[in-house]
């Protein structure tokens, strides 16, 4: 329940200040710790400039152009202050990328940190719809055009009185099939996974430090490394350019306790972890973005001893929506639906699957996706059910399992088979360092499972090797599900995200 007006931006800084946690630390990131009380007024001083200096009204979309690091945070927090409907963006996109989304979500003001400024300056000049870039100093030194001008300004603003159904946020999604999507999230949704996940299944309390990963570009990193901490009084420390062991050296350093990143970099932290490594202070390792392997789960706790939390969400529904719990995780399992959700298995028609039985992922609740312009809206929700392109299933006892993304699921000789099912079996093998199964066309079979595959080093991509990975897949899982086809790789290709893009891999063998 949330009052008809709130703003996010608000809830997140002044209201904190007010509840008392004005001198807890809020952000730490580029050497430097800043207090909600701190963090409150760099946010009002951005919000004058935005507002005074270069005329932004309500309703206008910022895009904000930086790594994960405080003054992106500001940023974000003014211009939602400020009534503005946000975007995000990683610093890895090129002007080629950057330009559609600006067309698309209308961007009248671009605020870019001034060491990422090339990319944008070569398409903002003549673009119908920017009307300002506004340079900002990412490490905080105050040497660019927004810091300067902050200076200025007094620490106090009247912030736009939003409704509480009025968009703060347009999260952008290429997904794995390459085509960008605009989702948006009102200010009621950024509060809503807060108190929701975080608060049911984290338990996020103001002692709580926070590290990870993804992009704040990503809602998930927004999420867990902006909003999550930010609503309870805790301390988010973000990394430029995270990295397993960087993390590491964070968890110890700060004695971080929530973790979130995905699967493919907790592989990574298991492997740059030396003996001596202290995690101790962790609480939880959240995992999402991909399945978490078994085998990841498992060496986690068994080499940490701490909970590892699988999740699953979907920038459509702006956070997660199932997940283990502290007092109840197991392995390849997502868990149960976070309060608030409901979810179920349904068949291509739309009808209940009984459990037990693989079917399409289904869920409600109080985020869901409305889509900007464009018409796969009406695929996507169903009679008020999000239909996610998950393929799940759901146990007796009200469990959930995933099976594939819907795409990924190949039918060979009539047998269905989850890709990713073949991919933990690979990975399971001490010889695999990555790998995607995708389903290739073949005349006698109609599909095969084919493997893509990047050995860990000093392994042979030869023969012997193939011979010996289809017969370990053999031995793990049943034989029909063995990969007949072998690709060994250097790199696998991702998203900015990190997730895997298998449509890439299908096309190149299409
Ligand atoms: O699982 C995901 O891909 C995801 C997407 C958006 C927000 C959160 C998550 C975990």
């Amino acid at each position: 329940e949330y009052p008809d007006y709130i703003n996010a931006g608000v809830e997140l800084t002044d209201k904190m200040v007010e509840q008392g946690f004005g001198d807890n630390t809020a952000l730490i990131g580029n050497g430097r710790r800043r207090t909600y009380k701190e963090l409150t007024d760099w946010t009002n001083r951005i919000a004058h400039v935005l507002v005074e200096d270069f005329g932004l009204k309500a309703g206008n979309r910022v895009m904000i152009r930086s790594a994960n690091n405080p003054a992106m945070v500001a940023c974000w927090l003014a211009a939602t202050k400020a009534g503005a409907v946000v975007i995000n963006t990683m610093p890895m996109l090129r002007a080629g990328e950057l330009e559609p989304i600006v067309q698309m979500a209308e961007v009248s003001h671009i605020l870019c940190d001034t060491r990422l400024m090339d990319e944008v300056s070569s398409f903002s000049e003549n673009n119908e719809f920017v009307k300002h870039v506004i340079g900002f100093d990412g490490t905080s030194n105050h040497e660019a055009e927004l810091d300067r001008l902050a200076l200025e300004k007094p620490v106090k603003f009247d912030a736009v009185k939003t409704g509480r159904d009025d968009v703060a946020l347009l999260g952008f999604t290429s997904g794995t099939t390459g085509k960008p999507k605009a989702t948006m999230h009102f200010h009621r949704d950024l509060l809503m996974i807060a108190d929701g996940y975080a608060k049911e299944v984290l338990g996020v309390a103001a002692d709580d430090v926070f590290v990870g990963s993804p992009p704040l570009a990503f809602t998930f990193g927004l999420g867990g490394l902006a909003i999550f901490p930010l609503r309870f009084g805790a301390t988010a420390t973000l990394l430029e350019a995270a990295t397993p062991p960087n993390m590491i050296e964070i968890i110890e350093k700060y004695k971080a306790t929530i973790c979130f990143t995905a699967p493919t970099a907790y592989r990574a932290m298991l492997a740059a972890m030396d003996e001596g490594a202290d995690l101790s202070s962790l609480r939880a390792a959240v995992s999402a973005g991909e399945t978490l392997p078994a085998p990841v789960y498992e060496d986690w706790i068994a080499k940490t001893g701490k909970p590892m939390l699988d999740g699953i969400g979907a920038t459509e529904m702006l956070h997660i929506f199932i997940s283990n719990r502290f007092d109840d995780h197991r392995p390849a399992c997502t868990g149960k639906p976070v309060t608030g959700y409901q979810v179920k298995i349904v068949d291509d028609e739309g009808n209940d699957v009984p459990t037990g039985t693989i079917g399409r992922l289904a869920v409600r609740g109080p985020t869901g996706c409305r889509y900007m312009a464009d018409d796969r809206q009406r695929s996507y929700v169903q009679n008020g059910w999000n239909i996610t392109g998950d393929s799940f299933m759901m146990d007796d006892d009200g469990y959930l399992h995933f099976a594939a993304r819907n795409d990924d699921m190949i039918i060979s000789s009539g047998y269905n088979i989850a890709g990713p099912e073949v991919e933990a079996a690979l990975l399971s093998h001490p010889a695999v360092n990555e790998c995607a199964v995708i389903g290739v066309a073949d005349e006698t079979r109609g599909a095969i499972v084919q493997a893509h595959i990047v050995l860990n080093t000093g392994q042979n991509p030869d023969d012997a090797q193939i011979k010996h990975l289809q017969d370990h897949v053999k031995q793990t899982i049943a034989p029909y599900k063995y990969p007949r086809s072998i690709v060994f790789c250097n790199e696998l290709p991702k998203t900015q995200t990190g997730k895997i893009q298998r449509f890439l891999l299908k096309k190149a063998e299409h």
